[in-house]
């Protein structure tokens, strides 16, 4: 079970950070099924985890981001839940509700997750391997939380990036994913 933010709307579960670039990313997709890295700083809660938590209980979403310039933004999802390991861990996020951020998600719903050594993305190629990470890869991505950590301005491929906020040539300093029970 993730770290929790206790706000003033309610009770957040982290299920994903990075902050620091301190943790690898780059990982099988056993260490992503069972998560890996720190509750108190860069983390993947475990997509086994994200099932259980989301299979009987509807959950919304909100992504936190920050550029290295202090610029903070966030987008909202109405919807958050991953299915099970024999549908290969398929995200389902629903209607983007608002945010500065945009919304990146767009186009990794529905998707099954890829890591290099399963790829299960729609790209010719090997989606996670390209860019050093895992993540539910379209043919890409337009949001890639758990790519390789650059500091700022990169033109290289296989950033932090989250396409709607500043685009697929900077890797931003900090982005959460958490998720709460709907109201
Ligand atoms: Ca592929």
């Amino acid at each position: 079970m993730g770290p929790d933010d206790t706000g003033s709307a309610g009770k957040w579960t982290v299920i994903q950070r990075r902050m620091d670039g301190t943790v690898n990313f780059f990982r099988k997709w056993e260490q992503y099924k069972n998560g890996f890295g720190f509750a108190s700083g860069e983390y993947w809660l475990g997509l086994e985890s994200m099932h259980l938590l989301t299979k009987g209980k509807a959950y919304e979403l909100r992504v936190d981001v920050e550029d290295f310039e202090g610029h903070k933004v966030h987008a909202h999802y109405a919807s958050f839940a991953v299915g099970p390991e024999t549908d290969e861990y398929r995200l389902s996020v629903g209607t983007f509700v608002q945010g500065a951020a945009g919304d990146s998600l767009k186009i990794h719903n529905n998707q099954k997750f890829s890591t290099f050594d399963r790829d299960q993305d729609t790209h010719g190629s090997n989606c996670a391997r390209l860019c050093f990470g895992g993540f539910w890869f379209a043919d890409c991505y337009a949001a890639n939380p758990n790519g390789v950590y650059m500091w700022g301005p990169s033109q290289q491929h296989a950033g932090v990036h989250w396409r709607t906020f500043k685009g697929l040539e900077y890797s931003v300093k900090t982005l959460v994913m958490k998720i709460r029970p709907v109201q």
